[in-house]
């Protein structure tokens, strides 16, 4: 298997422990990291680096042209909280970089696209329980707005053009390497932090709100598991439903008192509690299960176990 790799966006949650995965996987000098800013130190010497605007199509042409780069994962993208306060730049930020990577792949200068869509693209009147991947599809986020056309712009793109782009539409991840910045799915990432560091966590959303959530391994494994089905496998071109785990503030905080006896939790919720109350408590992916049989490995004891061990050492 012989890919030159740009990651856009690498610098975020995913996009820093996907670029080590795909750079173990593929070598180093394969994948291309950039990002707007600075990454960390690991990233930026395992491998080439480039500063890079998601929106700018010209200079990821040039880069496209440097390094004869084959994919590219466009990972850039403002998330739902952040989104609700500057959702111009929100809209701009998540809609250009996709069809500058788009139309790249369209005029052929790459040949295979992946671009992150989110639960966020469900909102209250679809069916909370067991989401199927054909649903009323009604956002009520700027995010979910950004991310429900991106996914028709992906399947109008594969059909029109025969674009090799593929899509999974990810629950709240959770990670220690990398926090994230700007969802509503976050307090599940900073909860551990907190729990090891201070012993106790507010968190802004009530304590019975179900999520689907997510292990970062699991979600890197399903990334480049698609990424490398066979294309007659990839039967949905706007975006796979994906799960593994859901679960709600309460049952999380009653995980940790396992391995942290005296953690306390309150509650607070803010703004971000009517963006989760719009979106499913959990999700229906058999399709991805049945056509490049997707399976995870992380339930929320295992996570538990392994982010507490990582976090204390
Ligand atoms: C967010 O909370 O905005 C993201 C997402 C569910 O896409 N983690």
């Amino acid at each position: 298997m012989s890919e030159t790799i740009l990651i856009l966006g690498a610098s975020g949650q995913i996009g820093n422990e996907l670029t080590q995965k795909l750079r173990s996987i593929y070598g180093n000098n394969n994948v291309i990291a950039s990002d707007i800013k600075e990454g960390n130190k690991d990233m930026m010497v395992s491998g080439p680096f480039e500063i890079i605007d998601a929106t700018d199509k010209e200079t990821i042409l040039k880069m496209v042209k440097k390094y004869k780069v084959s994919q590219i994962y466009l990972l850039a993208a403002m998330l739902s909280a952040t989104a609700e306060k500057f959702p111009q730049k929100a809209w701009n930020l998540n809609m250009t970089s996709l069809l500058a990577v788009l139309d790249l792949a369209k005029e052929k200068h790459i040949k295979q696209v992946y671009w992150p869509s989110s639960i966020a693209v469900f909102g209250p009147t679809t069916p909370k329980k067991n989401t199927p991947q054909k649903t009323i599809m009604e956002p009520s986020t700027v995010y979910g707005i950004s991310k429900i056309s991106g996914e028709f712009w992906c399947n109008y793109y594969h059909e029109k053009f025969g674009v090799d782009v593929r899509s999974l539409r990810y629950p709240g991840i959770i990670s220690w390497k990398t926090k994230p910045g700007g969802g509503t799915t976050d307090y599940a990432v900073d909860i551990y932090f907190k729990a090891v560091k201070d012993g106790s966590y507010e968190c802004f959303l009530s304590e019975k709100t179900r999520l689907p959530m997510m292990y970062m391994n699991d979600a890197v494994n399903a990334t480049i598991q698609l990424m490398q089905a066979k294309s007659e496998d990839v039967k949905i071109r706007s975006s796979y439903n994906l799960a593994a785990i859901d679960f709600t503030p309460e049952e999380i905080a009653s995980e940790i008192k396992k391995h942290i006896p005296d953690f306390k939790i309150t509650y607070k919720p803010d703004f971000r509690q009517q963006i989760a109350d719009s979106w499913p408590s959990s999700i229906n992916d058999s399709e991805a299960r049945k056509d490049w049989k997707w399976k995870h490995s992380f339930d929320l004891s295992s996570m538990t176990i392994d982010i507490i061990k990582n976090l204390k050492s």
